[in-house]
C-alpha cells in the first residue's frame, strides 16, 4: 500500500520524531500552522476517523493517552488543540488517520 504515513513510520521518508512506543509514533507537522504542531498517527494504517471501529479503537485510546504526555513534555502549559480532519470535506490531505496537536500560542476561537 502506498501511504505517506507509513513510509514515515518505516524510516523511508524521514520525519521528525517526538514520540514513538509499540502503537503510536509522533512528528513535527512539515508545515506547522502553529509554534508546535505535531502529528500523532497509529502505527497500524487506519484510513481517517471514519476507519474506527470495535477492531482497532485500542489504538485511538492509547493515542489519546499519549497526547497529554507529548503536550506536557512540550510544554504547552496554556493548552492545546487536538484536530482530526475526516474525508473530503474537512480538507484530510494523508489518507492515514492522524491528529493534529495545535499549541504555544493563543490559537484562533473558530475551527471552521
Ligand atoms: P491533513 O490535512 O489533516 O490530512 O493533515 C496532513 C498533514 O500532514 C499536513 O498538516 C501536512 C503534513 N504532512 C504532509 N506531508 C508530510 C511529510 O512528508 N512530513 C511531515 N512531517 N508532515 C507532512
Amino acid at each position: 500500500m502506498d501511504c505517506l504515513f507509513c513510509s514515515i513510520i518505516n524510516g523511508d521518508i524521514p520525519s521528525t520524531k517526538v514520540y514513538e512506543d509499540e502503537m503510536v509514533y509522533a512528528f513535527r507537522d512539515i508545515n506547522p500552522q502553529a509554534p508546535t504542531h505535531i502529528l500523532v498517527i497509529p502505527k497500524i494504517h487506519i484510513p481517517s476517523v471514519d476507519g474506527i471501529d470495535e477492531n482497532n479503537s485500542a489504538v485511538v485510546a492509547h493515542i489519546f493517552e499519549c497526547i497529554p504526555k507529548i503536550a506536557k513534555a512540550e510544554g504547552l502549559n496554556g493548552g492545546y488543540r487536538v484536530v482530526s480532519n475526516c474525508g473530503d470535506n474537512a480538507c484530510q490531505s494523508v489518507k492515514h488517520l492522524h491528529f493534529h496537536i495545535l499549541g504555544g500560542k493563543q490559537l484562533a476561537d473558530s475551527m471552521a
